[in-house]
């Protein structure tokens, strides 16, 4: 299973073109938030399972603000950010993490990609797709499972030739 990981693409149109024509087809698509108005054209572009949650600026679009998923036997967990101090690290979501009992958390909101291992729970942000705070290309992560369910987070930026899991070792 191949999962597209992508936030804070703020109404950037092109970069969501770009990503979906780089990863080409992918099981399911996470937007983590502040996608300022292209709800309808994630749809359009990804013909697959498709979550997406509302970011600080995404306002009045009927999106949750946050969201649990259960992914390849894992609880995930999926928030913007913004409410948990992301800014200031990812202490907030780790202790949320242990209360309860995410095996996986993902964020967005900082526009810098980072993928931690905190104690065994992973917390990652794919960084931004549209305006990266880490670099000039737009970023974005790729999720797999190995055969034991070891999720495997592929970083990727939209200027390299994507990486993934299954490039990697099959
Ligand atoms: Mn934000």
């Amino acid at each position: 299973m191949k999962i597209l990981i992508i936030s804070d693409t703020h109404g950037r149109r092109s970069s969501i073109v770009k990503v979906a024509e780089k990863v080409g087809e992918v099981d399911m698509v996470i937007h983590l938030g502040d996608i300022a108005g292209d709800l309808d054209y994630v749809e359009e572009m990804f013909d697959c399972e498709i979550h997406m949650i509302a970011g600080n600026n995404d306002f009045m679009c009927g999106l949750p603000r946050e969201e649990e998923l259960e992914i390849e036997g894992k609880k995930v967990f999926i928030t913007h950010g913004h409410l948990h101090k992301v800014g200031f690290g990812t202490d907030d979501l780790y202790e949320l993490a242990v209360r309860n009992g995410y095996d996986i958390v993902l964020y967005g909101h900082t526009h810098v990609q980072k993928v931690e291992n905190r104690n065994g729970i992973y917390i990652a942000n794919p960084g931004s797709l549209a305006l990266p705070r880490d670099g000039a290309e737009g970023k974005f992560i790729l999720l797999e499972f190995d055969q034991n369910g070891t999720p495997f987070f592929a970083e990727n930026s939209l200027k390299r030739e994507y990486r993934s899991y299954t490039d990697w070792f099959f």
